[in-house]
């Protein structure tokens, strides 16, 4: 196996023999097939919508098969089994019918006449058999902006995939999937059309953040200022993880008046904070910190867990018969909640567990402060920003891993200035969400905007401070200090970069993916760094 997808790749530059995330050769092999297999029904998609043939069925499979092989998601070979060989029926009977229409129909990549092996072994042997990393291009440049391209894809698939069940859907994120992933079947294109290949996928991305931002706030409402309980209420109990804002809901109608009390875990957090979402009683709070943390933290918890979407680690024997999966989440040998969601074997298990026998208090978090209630306090932010009360914003956060070395972000943010104000999302948060850092005015100076999700939400704050100074959003006194793990990470700097934002701080470490001379691209026209050695050293350089 060949994978380097992630932050925290072996030695800093990839997994060779088992994922330090949990990956093994075989599924590797399976994920790379899947991928091979989405290229073939690319190439047909690509011409299908020539001649007029767009297939909603296919269009959110494809998202659901790209998303399933972004890092953390789904472990078990026998879903990517079935992924593979659905991805090669769809691209038959769709080849069939842009024949049918007069479009182009015969491909020679080989992608487009894969055939999959019989069997699981087979298709591992198939998989293999690709070394499909090298055989993305011999140049290694290229390579690395096809990688760059094929993860910011996968991150891009996850987000239009959330936006999707909310009924959020648009033409123009499908068509350059199925563009860009036929295109990558390619070799030897231009470096600068790769690079604006990459660019394209931050630029569509944008689009899908939108979408979900507009389906999480017209289904369950604007997020509101909620202060959110650390600790636990006495009764039986349920811990939702991942991202899955529906899921929540669903698993909140089907335990109403069941005496089970909800609690959020790692990315889940900012939920509490929307309207239709707190309204249920027992909907009470977040429990432990985030998904690194999670084989320390779920032993302790004395209900059934939900995963909904990323991150799930191999579950220890010690909690493994108390976790479920949904969605695209998925781990061999745990009880999958399938399309029906029908949530009966979580909360049977959450009945049949001890709950908590007594009412702890652990203190409590901020969350709820997305674009429209920093928005809504804009006149009181800009006054305080004119009068210099506050000196500058920080946003810091984006993904977390498990790796040693990320304490700079918590060291990070424990040396802001006392006039300077930090915004933040994303399980990277939970490195120090629980701090106490007091307010500026009546702001709070520590301000969670929400999910990876929602960094829509502060893209927005930010166009919108920088339409009031009338300025750029590179002359605002704002500085990004990012934390990036996988690929929803990945597909978020590209949007960033394709809205022109310099001088991002990118860690703990730059991706392994990323070739000397694409670095050096990214440098020269975005200013992109890695974090210094210590925070210190970045906040004198930014505060000058
Ligand atoms: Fe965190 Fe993991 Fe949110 Fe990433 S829960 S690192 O995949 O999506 O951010
Ligand atoms: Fe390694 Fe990350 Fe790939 Fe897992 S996803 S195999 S940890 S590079």
């Amino acid at each position: 196996m060949f994978c380097n997808q992630c932050e925290q790749t072996a030695k800093g530059s990839g997994c060779t023999k088992i994922g330090v995330c949990g990956k093994n050769d075989d599924l590797a092999s399976l994920q790379d097939l899947l991928t091979h297999a989405m290229q073939g029904l690319s190439l047909v998609a690509v011409e299908g919508r020539k001649v007029g043939i767009v297939d909603n069925e296919i269009d959110r499979f494809a998202l659901e098969a790209i998303f399933a092989c972004l890092t953390n998601v789904d472990f078990d070979p026998q879903r990517f089994q079935q992924w593979i060989s659905k991805a090669v029926s769809f691209r038959e009977t769709l080849t069939t019918r842009v024949a049918a229409a007069g479009g182009k129909s015969e491909f020679d990549a080989k992608a487009a006449s894969f055939t999959p092996g019989a069997n699981l072994a087979a298709l591992i042997a198939q998989g293999k058999e690709l070394d499909f990393i090298n055989s993305l291009d011999d140049n290694e440049d290229l390579r690395s902006l096809k990688q760059i391209t094929l993860y910011g894809i996968r991150g891009l698939a996850a987000y239009s995939d959330h936006a999707a069940i909310l009924g959020k859907e648009n033409e123009s994120i499908y068509t350059y999937i199925y563009q860009a992933m036929a295109e990558m079947t390619n070799t030897g294109q231009p470096l600068n059309e790769l690079v604006g290949l990459a660019l394209k996928c931050g630029e569509t991305n944008l689009k899908a953040m939108e979408l979900l931002d507009a389906g999480n706030t017209e289904t369950y409402g604007h997020p509101t200022p909620t202060e959110v309980p650390l600790g636990a209420k006495a009764g039986k109990a349920i811990l939702i993880s991942g991202h899955d804002l529906r899921d929540l809901e669903l698993l909140l109608q089907q335990t109403e008046g069941k005496g089970i009390n909800i609690y959020t875990h790692g990315e889940m957090l900012p939920c509490h904070s929307y309207p239709e979402l707190k309204k249920y009683s027992h909907f009470y709070g977040h429990f432990g910190t985030a998904w690194q943390n999670q084989a320390k933290e779920f032993p302790e918890f004395p209900g059934a867990i939900l995963f909904t979407t990323n991150c799930i680690q191999k579950p220890a024997e010690t909690y493994k018969d108390n976790v479920f999966t949904t969605g695209l989440v998925g781990w061999p040998g745990l009880v999958h909640i399938g399309s029906d969601k029908d949530f009966s074997p979580v909360i049977a298990k959450a009945l049949e567990l001890p709950g908590f026998t007594a009412d702890s208090d652990k203190g409590s978090v901020l969350t709820g402060f997305a674009r429209n209630t920093v928005l809504g306090v804009a006149d009181k932010v800009i006054e305080a920003v004119k009068s210099k009360a506050i000196r500058h914003f920080f946003l810091v956060g984006g993904c977390d891993g498990a790796k040693p070395g990320r304490n700079y972000y918590t060291n990070f943010v424990e040396k802001v200035p006392q006039d300077c104000m930090v915004l933040t999302l994303a399980c990277g948060k939970f490195r120090f969400f629980d701090k106490k850092l007091g307010d500026i005015g009546g702001i709070p100076r520590l301000l969670d905007v929400g999910q990876c999700n929602d960094a829509y939400s502060a893209i927005q704050i930010a166009v919108a401070l920088a339409g009031a100074f009338e300025c750029d959003v590179n002359d605002l006194p704002l500085s990004l200090v990012l934390s990036w793990y996988e690929q929803k990470a990945v597909v978020i700097l590209l949007t960033l970069f394709s809205l022109g934002i310099k001088d991002i701080r990118l860690g703990p470490s730059l991706p392994a993916f990323i070739s000397p001379n694409v670095l050096n691209v990214l440098v020269e026209n975005f200013a992109c760094k890695p974090v210094a050695e210590t925070p210190e050293e970045d906040l004198a350089t930014i505060l000058g």
